[in-house]
């Protein structure tokens, strides 16, 4: 398992040179998970609305989950809507799927929706609220038609499901 890692350095980066899974040292699968504006304020404010559980425990419990799976994993939060299409590109021949929370980005981004589909890899869209009880502008994202799946309304348990059923289909 590996957390954290920068795609960039990644000494196994051959696989976006064209060459194969097989070619790679390590099988294991790999997800990229991003977290969008904002939710690095997570267990510090409107824990009514969001939870009282912080980013690095919502990450802590999605490391201990791909160790179980056996996969590896990365993250990233941004607050800054290029910073993510930098990173979501920079995936690209890397990571086998995306498991992304993109915030309040998912009800106005459309370049963040097109770097995901360029991906060309599944991806499982995440919301800690359930959006369709708020305001109605949160029932539109941008992301949910492109994702495999949606979870919203779970809180942070919903990564950890979202990251089950993005391996599941991946390994089918
Ligand atoms: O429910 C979700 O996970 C959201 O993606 C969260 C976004 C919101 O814009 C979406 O409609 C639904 C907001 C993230 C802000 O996160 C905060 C966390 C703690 C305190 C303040 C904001």
């Amino acid at each position: 398992m590996t957390v954290s890692k920068d795609v960039d350095k990644d000494v196994d980066k051959g696989v976006s040179k064209g060459q194969g899974k097989a070619e790679r040292p390590s099988q294991e699968l790999r997800i990229l998970v991003v977290h969008g504006p904002n939710l690095n304020l997570l267990g510090k404010r409107e824990p009514e609305i969001y939870g009282t559980q912080t980013l690095a425990d919502i990450d802590a419990d999605l490391a201990a989950g791909a160790k179980d799976l056996g996969i590896e994993i990365e993250f990233i939060q941004s607050n800054h809507e290029g910073d993510l299409i930098d990173r979501i590109q920079g995936s690209m021949g890397y990571a086998d799927g995306i498991l992304i929370n993109p915030a309040g980005f998912s009800h106005s981004s459309v370049a963040l929706r097109d770097a995901l589909v360029a991906t060309g890899v599944p991806v499982v869209e995440i919301h800690l609220s359930n959006v369709y009880a708020r305001e109605s502008f949160r029932r539109r994202s941008y992301v949910s038609a492109i994702a495999i799946g949606v979870i919203s309304g779970l809180g942070a348990p919903g990564y950890r499901f979202g990251l089950e059923a993005l391996v599941k289909r991946l390994r089918a």
